[in-house]
This record gives structure tokens, C-alpha cells and sequence, in this order.
């Protein structure tokens, strides 16, 4: 293979300008463009384009995880069929939320019969993700979903969920707590992806970390469910205000997952300066090197991270910067570097070292 990671990588190169395909790589990444239940600010259906294009800037030589990503990183085309999707329902979700905005929205048939067929359409890009995620992890390769809106993931962690029989838990890092049982009517709704998980899917234990947007009912959920341990954003602010160092709090959050870990990374979990373009951002949250070190407090406990998504990781329109494409690879690159050495393979001695 003619590489050299200290060259500049060629705009039509894959991500992180590596020479990889499906055949050669040994963690594949599912675009998944799709925001159709997004119900404020729009974007993250562009988010795998835009951090394909700015993962060519990321160095690929990393001081924790070396040169593993030679064991090969590949991001499968962004569908365009989704894509495509994804134009067309979001029209239709537009004229849903114009009838719940104006209180009309249960005598209007039209509506009802709308959010019925977004409901069907969302099945199917999570049956869609689920098959990727099968065949992927069937020929023994890692699996990652990059959204698309929060809800994209579902099919990625159903399949986890079945290879490991349930034993896994999940690691979950967003400003919101996304318990809710469905969302404006949507079943599969962003909002609702940790309560269709747990309800569903029955992960061991679900760990929220910089939580600082939740509904009463999500309160109540998470209090009385004795598998959700939620880390709420102003109580860990609290801690470090106190003197707890950064460090004893991820070691105490890493302690109630188990030995499978499925890490799920809504961008807005961490500070908003760091993801202007999300589509609910909310003050508060974790700086990129607080992520970083819950990361390797997870590895170096001796967890396997077996699965991860990164997801609301959004573009406007007409962007006026990369910078969200750009946060977005960066801990991209990390979380794919950490899956590899999290199952042992060796930093130094890569597939085609
Ligand atoms: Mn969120």
C-alpha cells in the first residue's frame, strides 16, 4: 500500500484521508443523514459530509492510541436513498409541527396520517442501520453510526445488543437525557432514543454524563430505574467547584458500566462553543479533554468499548466554518482509536505495519 500518513490527504480520499474500503478495514463507520424528527435547529443530516470533509485535516499519529488506525478506518458512502429521505419527511414533519404548534393537531387527520408514515419511514432507517450493523459486526469488524439526528443509533445498538445477549451497557454523553416515551408524536424520536434503548433493547446500565435538559417525566424515569445512573452536568460541576478532580469523577462514572461498553455521543454534550451548529445546544457540558479522559478512564479499567455513535454533529446550509465538522473528527478519531485498543489491538503493531 502507497501511504504515508505525513502526506496531505486528496479531497476524494476516505475518512481521515485513509486508503481503506470495506474489505480492508476493521472498524466501519454508517453515515446515517437523517433528522426528520429534529425539532429545532436543522443541520445534522449534513453532519457525516461534513466530518468526512474535515477528518482529512485530523494527524493521524496519536499520543494515546499510536498508530492503530493502520488496523484500517472506513466510513461507507453517505445513502443517497436516505439522504433523499430525509428531504422529503422533513417537509412532512414541517406541516406535523405547524398543526402541534397551533393545538389542532388531534382533529387533524391530515397530520395524524403524516406522522403515522414518519413513524414507518423511521422503522425503516433503523432496519436499514440494524442490517449494516449485522453484517459489519458478523465479519468480526467494528461497527459506529455518525448521524443524522440522536435517533440514528437505534439500529447500531440493537444489533450490539444481540451479539452480546444483552450484556452491555451504554455510556451516554449528551446535554439532554432523551428518555422520553416518544416526542411529538414520534415514536422513534431523538428524545426518545435512551427510552426506546432501555425499554427495548435492555442494556445492563444506562450512564448519562453532562445531563442538563430533561422533563419531569425523564426525572422520574431515571429515579426510579435502578439501571440508569445519570450524571447530571450541574452535580459534576458542583463536585469539580468542591475540589473533586475531573479524574476521581470519571473513575466514578466508569464504575457502574460493565465490561461491554456501547458509547453514545450526542456532540451537544459537550460546551456549545465547541458545536455551534448543533441543533439544541444547551449552556454547561463537558470540555473536549474531559470527554478525552472519560474515554481512557474507560480503557484503562479494562472495559471494551464493542460499539459507539457520534451523532447532532450539524452543518448550516451555507456553513461559514468547518468547526463543527472539525470537533466532530477530532472525537471521532479518538473514540475509533479507542475501540481498537479497548479489544486489544496494539497500538505499534498494526494490520499493515
Ligand atoms: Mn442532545
Amino acid at each position: 500500500m502507497t501511504f504515508d500518513p505525513n502526506d496531505t490527504a486528496a479531497a476524494d480520499s476516505g475518512i481521515f484521508g485513509l486508503p481503506f474500503n470495506a474489505e480492508n478495514s476493521l472498524l466501519q463507520m454508517i453515515p446515517v443523514p437523517w433528522e426528520v424528527t429534529t425539532s429545532y435547529g436543522d443541520g445534522a443530516s449534513r453532519g457525516p459530509r461534513a466530518i468526512l470533509r474535515a477528518s482529512h485535516q485530523v494527524d493521524l499519529f496519536d499520543l494515546e492510541t499510536g498508530d492503530v488506525y493502520k488496523n484500517g478506518y472506513y466510513m461507507i458512502d453517505p445513502p443517497e436513498q436516505i439522504e433523499a429521505w430525509n428531504k422529503e419527511f422533513k417537509a412532512k414533519a414541517q406541516r406535523v409541527l405547524e398543526s402541534i404548534e397551533d393545538g389542532s393537531i388531534d382533529n387533524d387527520k391530515e397530520a395524524l396520517r403524516l406522522q403515522d408514515e414518519i413513524n414507518k419511514k423511521s422503522e425503516q432507517v433503523n432496519q436499514w442501520v440494524y442490517e449494516q450493523a449485522k453484517r459489519i459486526q458478523s465479519e468480526s469488524r467494528f461497527a459506529a453510526v455518525i448521524g443524522g439526528d440522536h435517533s440514528t443509533p437505534y439500529g447500531l445498538i440493537r444489533a450490539t445488543a444481540e451479539k452480546f445477549d444483552g450484556n452491555f451497557g451504554i455510556l451516554h454523553v449528551d446535554a439532554h437525557a432523551d428518555l422520553r416515551d416518544a416526542y411529538q408524536g414520534y415514536r422513534h424520536s431523538h428524545a426518545s432514543i435512551m427510552f426506546n434503548v432501555m425499554e427495548e433493547l435492555k442494556p445492563k446500565a444506562l450512564v448519562q454524563v453532562g445531563i442538563r435538559d430533561f422533563s419531569p417525566g425523564e426525572f422520574e424515569y431515571i429515579e426510579s430505574n435502578p439501571r440508569v445512573h445519570t450524571f447530571f452536568d450541574q452535580v459534576l460541576k458542583r463536585r469539580q467547584h468542591r475540589g473533586d478532580s475531573w479524574q476521581k469523577i470519571c473513575d466514578d462514572i466508569v464504575a457502574k458500566l460493565p465490561e461491554n461498553v456501547h458509547i453514545s455521543f450526542d456532540i451537544d454534550g459537550l460546551t456549545p462553543d465547541l458545536c455551534p451548529g448543533t441543533g439544541t445546544p444547551v449552556p454547561g457540558g463537558l470540555s473536549f479533554d474531559q470527554a478525552l479522559t472519560l474515554f481512557a478512564t474507560v480503557v484503562e479499567s479494562g472495559r471494551r468499548i464493542v460499539s459507539f455513535d457520534l451523532n447532532e454533529v450539524a452543518e448550516p446550509e451555507e456553513p461559514v466554518s468547518d468547526w463543527d465538522g472539525n470537533v466532530g473528527a477530532r472525537l471521532l478519531f479518538k473514540l475509533c482509536g479507542w475501540t481498537l485498543v479497548s479489544n486489544g489491538f496494539n497500538p505499534s503493531r498494526g494490520r499493515d505495519a
